[in-house]
C-alpha cells in the first residue's frame, strides 16, 4: 500500500537511509550522554539558562533545508545556489533614530562584545521545527551602543539584495526585494534575541544568512531575517516583507501561538525535522519561550495581533 505523504514533506527525509542515519546520530549523542555522565566535569559543557534540553538538529539537516527564498523557494536550493555569494567584507548602514546614523564593518559593530552559544527551538510558520546552537552576540547589546533616540520605537533590518549572486529573486517576484523584518524595541531587547554569525561552532554559511542574522526563538522562523545589511530605528511599526504580502496570513508579531492557527492550516503541531514523519509534535506557547517573553504582550488580544 503506498502511504501519502504529507505535501510539506522534504523528499529526502523518508528514505531508509535517512531514518538509518538519524538513529545512528541519535546513538551517537546517546553514548556521549552516557560518557558524560561518567566524566562529568572533564566532558559535560555546561548548559546556559538559554538552552534547551532538547537534542539539537544535525547540521547536515539545518544546512541543506531552508528557507532564503533569494536563492530559490525549495528547501535544498539555498545551500546549492549560495556558491557566488560573498559576505566578506561585510558592512551594516545604521539609520533613522539613533544619536549617530553611520555604516560600520561588522567587526567594528561587534567589537567588545563577547559572543555566547545558545541552543534554541526554532519553529516555521509552515509548521515544521528544529533545535539550532547558535552563536552570537545579545541583540540588546548591539541597541545599546547604538544608541537609539527615546522616540524611537521600533527597530527594522534589511537583508543585501545582490541579483548577480542571488538566483532565486525571478522566481519570487511577488515578494518586495530586499527582504526586511523589524521587532518593537522592547523585544530587541529581551535576553533571548540574539545577532547570529555563526552555529554549530562555525561561522554561518551563506545559506543560513551569512554572515550576520537575527534569532528570535519565540517568533516564527520569518522573523529571523539573514544576511543583514541595514539596521534602522523608528517609531512607526515597520512594513515587514511577509506582512505586505499576505497580511491576513503573516502578521508582524508572529509570535508562535499553537492557538492562532494560520488560515490555511493548524498550528497546533509541528514536524521536528530529522525526527518526525508528520507533524505529531505540540506546539508550545510562544515556542516554549513564555516565562521570558509573555509578559512583552500582556493585555494584547493575540488573535488580532498575530
Ligand atoms: N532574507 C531572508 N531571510 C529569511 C528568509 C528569506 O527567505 N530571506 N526566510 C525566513 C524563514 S521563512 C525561515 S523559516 C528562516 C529559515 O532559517 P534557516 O534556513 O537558517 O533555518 O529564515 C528566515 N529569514
Ligand atoms: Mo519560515
Amino acid at each position: 500500500m503506498l502511504i501519502k505523504r504529507p505535501n510539506d514533506l522534504h523528499p529526502s527525509e523518508i528514505t531508509d537511509e535517512k531514518i538509518y542515519r538519524n538513529r545512528r546520530e541519535f546513538m551517537k549523542a546517546m553514548s556521549a550522554v552516557a560518557a558524560a555522565s561518567f566524566f562529568p566535569s572533564a566532558l559535560m559543557a555546561s548548559k546556559g539558562p538559554f538552552d534547551t534540553d532538547e537534542p539539537p538538529t544535525t547540521e547536515k539537516d539545518a544546512t541543506t533545508y531552508n528557507n532564503y527564498y533569494e536563492f530559490g523557494n525549495k528547501k535544498d536550493q539555498p545551500a546549492k545556489n549560495v556558491g557566488r555569494f560573498v559576505t566578506k567584507p561585510w558592512s551594516i548602514a545604521v539609520e533613522g533614530m539613533v544619536r549617530k546614523p553611520a555604516t560600520f564593518a561588522l567587526e567594528d559593530l561587534l567589537k567588545g562584545l563577547k559572543p555566547e552559544d545558545r541552543i534554541y527551538r526554532f519553529r516555521c510558520v509552515e509548521g515544521w521545527s528544529m533545535v539550532l546552537p547558535w552563536t552570537g552576540v545579545p541583540l540588546a547589546e548591539i541597541v545599546k551602543k547604538l544608541q537609539p533616540l527615546p522616540s524611537a520605537k521600533f527597530i527594522e533590518f534589511t537583508t543585501v539584495l545582490r541579483p548577480d549572486q542571488m538566483t532565486g529573486l525571478d522566481d519570487n517576484d511577488h515578494l518586495e526585494w530586499p527582504y526586511k523584518e523589524g521587532l518593537r524595541l522592547d523585544e530587541a531587547n529581551n535576553p533571548l534575541a540574539l545577532l547570529a554569525t555563526g552555529i554549530y561552532g562555525k561561522p554561518l554559511p551563506g545559506q543560513n544568512g551569512a554572515p550576520v542574522r537575527l534569532v528570535v526563538p519565540w517568533k516564527y522562523g520569518f522573523k529571523n531575517v539573514k544576511s543583514i545589511v541595514k539596521i534602522r530605528f523608528t517609531d512607526q511599526m515597520p512594513a515587514t516583507t511577509w506582512a505586505v504580502k499576505r497580511p491576513t496570513e503573516y502578521g508582524f508579531y508572529a509570535n508562535v501561538n499553537p492557538e492562532v492557527d494560520h488560515p490555511r492550516w493548524s498550528q497546533a503541531k509541528e514536524r521536528r525535522i530529522g525526527v518526525d514523519l508528520v507533524k505529531n509534535r505540540k506546539t508550545l506557547m510562544f515556542n516554549g519561550y513564555a516565562d521570558r517573553v509573555a509578559s512583552m504582550y500582556s493585555g494584547m488580544d493575540l488573535r488580532k495581533n498575530f
